[in-house]
């Protein structure tokens, strides 16, 4: 006895089912891979410095030098996040404070220092150096932090 294979519109209604399931079940994994990337400007921004340090003698023989946040201003969005690395090349210590957004720390010679923080509020915060705040102390060790 050979089988005859008997089409019924319930059986399509059933296939485009399925076949509509799959489909949206497969957009719906597609989506999920490109949601984590939408979200990135949330992720962390890795801002570089150094500190560095100008010398230079005057006409009478005078050694004259000031230590720098090296690049000397940044500008952050407000609300982003960021890991601010200071590499420390000219000075032995630099102990330093962000001036209005509580964060201090110190960069000492061949090491890294890296703090992390998000700035919520616009303005100019400044980064001074305890040690070299002004040009009668090797400086003035000031950067500026700008967030817009
Ligand atoms: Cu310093």
């Amino acid at each position: 006895m050979s089988q005859v294979w008997i089409v019924k519109r319930k059986h399509l209604y059933l296939a485009a089912a399925v076949l509509i399931l799959l489909l949206s079940g497969v957009l719906f994994l597609s989506r999920g891979k490109i949601l984590p990337t939408l979200a990135e400007p949330t992720a962390e921004r890795t801002i570089h410095m150094v500190v560095g340090e100008f010398k230079s003698t005057t006409k009478d023989g005078k050694t004259i030098e000031a230590y720098r946040w090296d690049p000397g201003t940044i500008v952050i969005q407000k609300g982003e996040k960021i890991k601010l690395s200071i590499y420390g090349v000219n000075g032995e210590s630099h102990p330093f404070l962000i001036e209005g957004m509580n964060i201090s720390g110190e960069v000492q010679k061949g090491k890294e220092t890296v703090i992390h923080f998000t700035a919520n509020q616009e303005g100019t915060y400044r980064i001074i150096c305890l040690t070299h705040a002004d040009i009668a102390h090797g400086g003035p060790m000031i950067g500026y932090l700008v967030v817009d």
